[in-house]
């Protein structure tokens, strides 16, 4: 007689050894939502009717073991298939946030790449204290991080710890179409007299998927001045008004 600890003990078990599973397999048959339906409820269920008899929780344990069999199958038959190959799309995004009080600009960032290239989308709203619309310079910064730093003399610089522009092949500054530039220029993106603006940006020269040139734990920043494409190193975009980390989203 197996008391009714112990076989909600298994049923347990069973349930984490197959979420484990699915998690597993998730990226190539996107199986968790499924799992849910057919699975976990059930397991939910059966938890709750641990008090049946020995004869009926012995066709359940049986009924599971088949279904275990199948899915065995069915999961070595996809592997073997060659389903297993890795995404070729990959996310990443970053909350863009006011480095200070005296900025108000926050927004978001979304860098998806397809087959090798990489479309970044940006959208800001509230860009003042700066005033009025124009341009304003936007740059991938080569540290992760959005925090103030403080100079010797006291001076404070928001979003400092950001570093400087992304620039892993050691070129000048300049606006991403020029020849030379550093891998975090983005150029510069238009304000609306309305505070909002949007930039929608292509390129294969940087990736999302991790590895070599990868945008990811990078920060974007958004720039107070316009990006002038030729004052080194940073092209005179002024104060860092808005600053976001880039996390992978895939
Ligand atoms: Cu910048
Ligand atoms: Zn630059």
């Amino acid at each position: 007689m197996i008391h009714v600890a112990q076989r909600r003990f298994f049923i347990l078990v069973e349930g984490i050894a197959f979420r484990e599973v699915a998690r597993r397999v998730h990226s190539q048959v996107n199986a968790m939502d499924w799992m849910d339906q057919y699975w976990i409820g059930p397991i939910r269920k059966r938890w709750d009717e641990a008090h049946w008899s020995t004869t009926h929780w012995a066709k359940v344990v049986m009924g599971s073991a088949c279904g275990i069999g199948v899915l065995a199958s069915l999961i070595s038959l996809a592997c073997s298939s060659g389903l297993r190959s890795s995404p070729s799309s990959f996310m990443a995004r970053a909350d863009i946030q006011p480095t200070s009080s005296a900025s108000a600009v926050n927004g978001t960032a979304t860098f998806t790449e397809e087959d090798g290239e990489v479309t970044v989308v940006v959208n800001v709203r509230n860009a003042f204290p700066s005033g009025s619309a124009g341009l304003r310079g936007l740059h991938i910064h080569e540290e992760g991080k959005c925090g103030a730093t403080k100079s010797d003399n006291g001076a404070v610089t928001p979003a400092g710890a950001a570093g400087g522009h992304w620039n892993p092949t050691r070129a000048p500054h300049g606006y991403p179409d020029q020849a030379a530039h550093h891998l975090g220029d983005l150029g510069n993106i238009e304000i609306k007299p309305d505070g909002t603006g949007t930039l929608i940006f292509k390129t294969r020269e940087f990736h999302v998927r991790e590895g070599a040139n990868s945008v990811l734990g990078r920060a974007i920043v958004f720039h107070q001045l316009a990006d002038d494409g030729v004052s080194q190193p940073l092209g005179n975009a002024g104060v860092r008004a808005g600053c976001g980390v880039i996390i992978r989203d895939y």
